[in-house]
Order: structure tokens, then sequence, then C-alpha cells
């Protein structure tokens, strides 16, 4: 496999070029082109391919999300990550699983599956069953996992930012008042580019750089909410600025590019664990569905959805891990391979698994001894 039958052909700066009219595809695309990465990603063979193998299951778990919602398996909405696969799989596998902590948004399946969360019980959770990890009561919009340090998936914009902040106060908490030399963790806050232009996201900047925590807040700007353009819906689109009015670490980053996502991430977790405070980090990405199953993706131009496609990062980093000799084509048909096993198995699991008992409704609305 090349990058020609990847359908890809590279630019000066090693990014893959487009041949999109620029002007067509407007200021967000226009932005990433400009991005030059702050320093050459460097990868090892392992490294490489453990980021291909949990951006490929994201990928093909939500592929096989997509037939199980229009087979009727789903309820309510159901949001897709298609496309924005290397903001997760860049910023939490820079991090310490079950050390560190994560809080996600209702676009929150892929970022589960990151963070460890075994396929079948996302699988169980989405179809609403005994064995999914919020017990089948949470659904798509509402992942939670204790033992993954998933603080949970939120449908209110907005929502997980001040819980994330919570876990990173408790982080810093513990260390300087209660005198526990180990309490290091970092806390990872997800949320989108029209998640900015709300109250919670400005206060929790504000505490966390006065409070100096160890949290990152990760924007994934994929220019839409919903239907709205960032471009026409905040006063400045560049949201990584915004770090500055707070005295805080600020960076923008190819949200396409695995390699210089983990990069940027691993800056910003390392001055996080050094007590130097929090970063705002914004990707520049793009979702490659509609905003929800039930959004027919009608609103975005052809031309738009072509550049981003273009980017698609799963492609990008194959490439990369072959042009550099770290894989050939047929290891990662392998992991292709084995991750479509992974994918059909959870499928299989939760469809055989038990629903909530209609008595025990009510159960875990308080917490159990
Ligand atoms: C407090 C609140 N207001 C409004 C909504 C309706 N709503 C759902 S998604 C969304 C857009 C969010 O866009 P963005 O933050 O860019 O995230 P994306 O969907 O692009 O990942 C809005 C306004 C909501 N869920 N919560
Ligand atoms: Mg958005």
């Amino acid at each position: 496999m090349t990058q020609a039958d990847l359908g890809q052909s590279v630019a000066s700066n090693g990014a893959p070029a487009c041949s999109a009219d620029v002007n067509a595809v407007g200021l967000h695309a226009e932005r990433l082109l400009n991005l030059y990465p702050s320093a050459p990603a460097v990868v090892s063979r392992d490294e490489g391919l453990m980021l291909y193998r949990d951006m490929t299951l994201g990928r093909r778990f939500e592929d096989k999300c997509a037939e199980m919602y229009y087979r009727g398996k789903m309820f309510g909405f159901v949001h897709l990550y298609n496309g924005q696969e290397a903001v997760s799989t860049g910023v939490i596998k820079a991090m310490k699983m079950q050390h560190d902590w994560f809080c996600s948004t209702y676009r929150d399946h892929v970022h589960a599956l990151s963070c460890g969360v075994p396929a079948r019980e996302v699988m169980s959770e989405l179809f609403g069953k005994e064995t999914g990890c919020s017990k089948g009561r949470g659904g798509s919009m509402h992942l939670f996992s204790k033992e993954h340090h998933l603080l949970g998936g939120y449908a209110f914009i907005g929502e997980g930012i001040p819980v994330a902040l919570g876990a990173a106060f408790t982080s810093r908490y513990k260390r300087d008042a209660l005198g526990d030399a180990s309490s290091d963790a970092v806390t990872a806050a997800f949320f989108g580019d029209g998640t900015c232009n709300i109250g919670q996201f400005y206060e929790c900047l504000n505490m966390a750089a006065l409070w100096k925590l160890p949290i990152i807040f990760v924007v994934e700007n994929n220019k839409w909410a919903i239907g709205m353009d960032h471009n026409r819906a905040t006063s400045d689109p560049e949201i990584w600025r915004k770090a500055a009015a707070f005295g805080m670490a600020g960076e923008e980053v190819d949200g396409m590019d695995v390699l210089a996502v983990r990069g940027a991430a691993q800056r910003a977790i390392e001055r996080a664990r050094a007590g130097e405070g929090p970063t705002l980090l914004e990707c520049l990405t793009y979702r490659f569905r509609g905003h929800s199953l039930a959004d027919p993706d009608e609103l975005r131009a052809e031309a738009e959805k072509e550049f981003w496609a273009q980017r698609d990062p799963i492609k990008r980093l194959a490439a990369h891990l072959i042009e550099h000799n770290l894989a050939n084509a047929e290891e990662l048909k392998g992991i292709d391979k084995e991750i479509d096993a992974v994918v059909a198995d959870c499928v299989e699991f939760a469809l055989a698994a038990p629903e909530p008992k209609p008595e025990e409704l009510t159960r875990y609305i308080w917490a159990e001894d």
C-alpha cells in the first residue's frame, strides 16, 4: 500500500495535499493547511501500531453502530465520531490508563474505547443491556466507567467541563492539602467548538488557571455545532488564543494527525504533572457523518467534505507507518481483520445480553454500598 493507493499526495510540510479549492472550503480548512507541526513527530513501531489499532477500533466500532442503529437496535440519539479518531487516540493514549481521568460529551463511544472500556460493554450500553458500562441505564450519551476513569458522557453541552475540573482539583488537593506525593493524575476534558461559546467553559478556564489545576481542555473543533458554522458563532474562531486571557498555555494542532495530537498532548501532560497548570488544546478536525444518525447531513458543502475526507487520520497514519518502514500493508490489514472480529464479537455479545429487569428500573440512581 502506498500513499497513492490511499488516495493521498504529500505537500511540502509532509501533510496530505488537497486538490479541493481552499477558498471553497473556508477558514477552518485554511487554518489547518497553514499549521506546521512544532516538532517532527517520532513514533516507534509498537507505539505506531498501538495508535493504528485504537483508531481502527473506534472507526469500525462506530460503522457497526450506524448499521445497528438503522436496524433498530438502538434508541434515542446516537452521535458518531468518524473522522475525529486522531483526537481521542492522540490524547488518551498519551495518558496513564487507570491513573489519569477522562471526561466526554454525547459523542463519547470512541473516547470510552480509547480509555480501555471493553467493546462488549460499550455496545451493550448502546443496546440498553444490563451488561453495558452504565448497566444499560445510560445509553449512547452516558457512557461511564469508574474502573477506566471515564467520568461520563454528557448530553448537555459543557456539562462535563466542571466535572473534569473537579477531578483535576481532587488530584491537586490530595497532593497539596493531604500530602499524598503520588497524586499527580491529569484530567482530559473533551468538548466541541460550539461548547466554547457557553459560560461553563470560561468559568472553568478561570478556576483552572487560578489554581494551576492539572487539566487539559481538549477542544474538538470540527467546524460545526449541529448546523451552525463555527466561524459565524464565535468572536475569534481561533479558540486556542482564548487561553491567553487566562494566562494559560494554549496550542492549536492538526486534529487529523494523530502524531501531532499526541505530541501536543504530551507537552500538556508534562506541564500539568509538573504543577504548571492547564492547557487549552484546540484540535482542528471534522466529523465525516452528520451531527447524529438522525441528521441526513445535507447542509455541508461537498467540497468541504471532500477536503476533510482526503485527510482521513487512519489512512494518514497507515501511510506514515509504511513510509517509515514501521509496518507493511499486510500487517495493517491483519489488524483490521482482528478489529473486525472484536466488533463482530461485541455485537453478538450485546444482542444476547439480558435487558435490565423492569423491577430494577430505579436501581443505581443512588450509590450502593
Ligand atoms: C446546554 C445545551 N444547550 C443546547 C444543546 C443542544 N445541542 C446539542 S449538540 C449542540 C452543538 C454542540 O456543538 P459542538 O460543541 O461543536 O460539538 P459537536 O457536536 O460538534 O461535537 C447543541 C447546541 C445541548 N445539548 N445542551
Ligand atoms: Mg463542533
